[in-house]
């Protein structure tokens, strides 16, 4: 049977690009219910490992940059101002299929609609505050941790 430990260093890295990486953002009506704990908890349950993690808190020009692509939508500059009125958790997770896995976790963007045990389910609080994002490709993943990640702060 192949051990992880049995990787040698060249190996190791190999194996990591068979695993996936996503960016999560704990929301701010999360972080202010003090869910931070709760939440990353249910992503290691589930397998996720999270690989880079930072608080920061979104100026409205970085928000809109972040969400431009809701730049059109009626919600966009509620959207905004919901995620620069405080602090927000960024992270990076890696896992296999990790991009539909976390936004499996998260539930549907409102919280009524979502899944039993979802965090979305669990903690949310409306279609806006929603606790959590998640990428929705693998190739938004790539943009979205660039925005917030340099290289030597995912692990
Ligand atoms: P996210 O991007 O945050 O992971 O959420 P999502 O894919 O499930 O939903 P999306 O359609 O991308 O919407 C982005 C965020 O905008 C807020 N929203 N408000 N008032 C509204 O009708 C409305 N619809 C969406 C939510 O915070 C949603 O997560
Ligand atoms: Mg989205």
């Amino acid at each position: 049977m192949t051990s992880i430990c049995l990787l040698n260093g060249n190996s190791f890295k190999l194996w990591r690009n068979f695993m996936d990486l996503t960016l999560s953002i704990i929301k701010p009506d999360a972080v202010k219910r003090s869910l931070i704990g709760s939440i990353n908890s249910l992503i290691e349950k589930n397998n996720m490992k999270i690989v880079g993690q930072k608080m920061l808190k979104l100026s409205i020009e970085d928000a809109q940059n972040f969400y431009s692509v809701h730049k059109d939508r009626a919600f966009f500059d509620d959207l905004c101002n919901y995620m620069t009125s405080g602090p927000i958790v960024v992270q990076v997770l890696q896992g296999k299929s990790v991009v539909t896995k976390y936004r499996e976790l998260m539930g549907s963007t409102n919280p009524e609609n979502a899944e039993e045990n979802t965090i979305r389910k669990l903690y949310g609080v409306s279609v806006e505050e929603n606790s959590v994002h998640g990428s929705d490709s693998k190739e938004n993943a790539k943009i979205e941790i660039d925005f917030f990640f340099s290289k030597r702060e995912i692990f």
